[in-house]
């Protein structure tokens, strides 16, 4: 009877020992990111993708395809401008920032063939070896380059299925020699791109100013201001009901300038529902970010985004976040703060925000609303939370 105890108990010890095994070797898979998981042909989507049930995304199948709820952002077309319409473009600018938090901008000067080649080095960058790629890991927020997976891999208790490289792209000439430098023509193509973005960002913040009624001598502000590229890689998922490419989330800067390839995926909440934004070939979609949402005191919207992933198509999107050098203070323009009108967020900076992501959880990386001024005017003090 004892040796039959001992061996049984021996048999659950050594079962238990190679689950752990196991889970650990699976854990140092999922830290590789989704890309490696897709090479090596996963066919289910492991554990740690998985969200809770009412975390998930409801993607309805028809055949081939998915259907979700599409949404046409308005549309500004830039060339305009130099027209008799030019009031017209402000207004439809205004109201997109107010109501959607979101736009799409065409006629925007981006030479076609950098945004394509920036697309294509891009999925190149992916497509080389997991040991090439993996030269550009690390951990800190601040590192001018930055490869990785999921949306905080030390902290995301539920992974999300994209795999991204971060590039600081200011002061451009002291971040580039830590760039990959393969691809070889890495580095070329994205300071062409990037130099495009930077223009195409200072010109849609002097509109921006301008519908807001604010003095432009803030562009100056943005001259040598913060500027950091995601470039995002969402490999076909077998399971994509189960998780999502990345969590709803709003973005901290002034605008992020989004370029997606030809396959859909971005999520806005609008009317508290979750739309798609449907690509535009040649456009960005542009989308107001926290500190312009403080900045306009409240007045245009920083809206929560997720993505979403499907079962065939590889996806690529590049997102520039712009906004000003990471120690200034963000507050309120004071031609928008008033009687009728007062500070709605308290004032913030980078530091505040880095702390903020590297604290919280999963489930709603919403840092705007923790610098939400809930007090009454009288307890209200500069800068300070009530
Ligand atoms: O991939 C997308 O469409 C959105 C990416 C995004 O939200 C981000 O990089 O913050």
């Amino acid at each position: 009877m004892g040796a039959i105890d001992i061996t049984s108990r021996d048999k659950m010890e050594g079962e238990s020992k190679v689950k752990i095994e196991e889970e650990r070797r699976g854990e140092a898979e999922y830290m590789k990111g989704v890309r490696h998981l897709y090479d090596a042909g996963v066919t289910k989507v492991p554990g740690r993708y998985i969200l809770p049930a009412p975390e998930r995304p409801h993607i309805v199948s028809c055949g081939d395809t998915t259907s979700t709820h599409n949404l046409k952002l308005p549309i500004i077309d830039l060339s305009l401008l130099h027209t008799p319409k030019r009031a017209m473009v402000l207004e439809a600018l205004s109201l997109a920032c107010k109501e959607f938090g979101f736009f799409q901008v065409v006629n925007h000067g981006i030479p076609s063939e950098v945004v394509q080649e920036m697309v294509e080095v891009s999925k190149r960058f992916f497509g080389m070896s997991y040991e090439e790629r993996a030269k550009y890991m690390s951990s800190d927020l601040r590192s001018p380059v930055r490869y990785g997976t999921s949306f905080n891999q030390i902290r995301d208790r539920v992974f999300c299925w994209r795999d991204f490289l971060k590039l600081n792209c200011q002061p451009l000439e002291s971040v580039l020699p830590f760039w990959p430098s393969s691809p070889a023509d890495l580095r070329e193509k994205t300071i062409a791109y990037a130099n495009g973005t930077k223009s195409l960002f200072m010109e849609l913040m002097s509109l921006i100013l301008e519908s807001l009624g604010v003095d432009k001598k803030f562009l100056a502000e943005f001259d040598d201001g913060s500027h950091l590229m995601v470039v995002n890689c969402y490999p076909p998922c077998p399971e994509p009901n189960l998780t999502l490419g990345m969590p709803p989330h709003s973005d901290y800067g002034f605008l992020t300038l989004l370029l997606q390839d030809e396959v859909e995926g971005l999520q806005v909440q609008y009317k508290d529902q979750w739309v798609t934004i449907e690509p535009v070939p040649g456009a960005f979609v542009v989308n107001i970010g926290d500190h312009l949402e403080i900045f306009s005191n409240g007045i245009y919207k920083s809206i929560l985004h997720r993505v979403l992933v499907n079962s065939l198509q590889n996806r690529i999107s590049i997102a520039s976040l712009h906004s000003m050098p990471v120690e200034k203070v963000i507050g309120p323009a004071t031609e928008l703060v008033s009687e009728s009108r007062p500070k709605q967020f308290m004032d913030t900076d980078f530091a505040a925000f880095l702390e903020y992501i590297s604290s919280t959880e999963f489930k709603k990386k919403n840092f705007l609303e923790s610098r939400k001024l809930t007090c009454t005017r009288d307890q209200r003090t500069e800068g300070q939370p009530c």
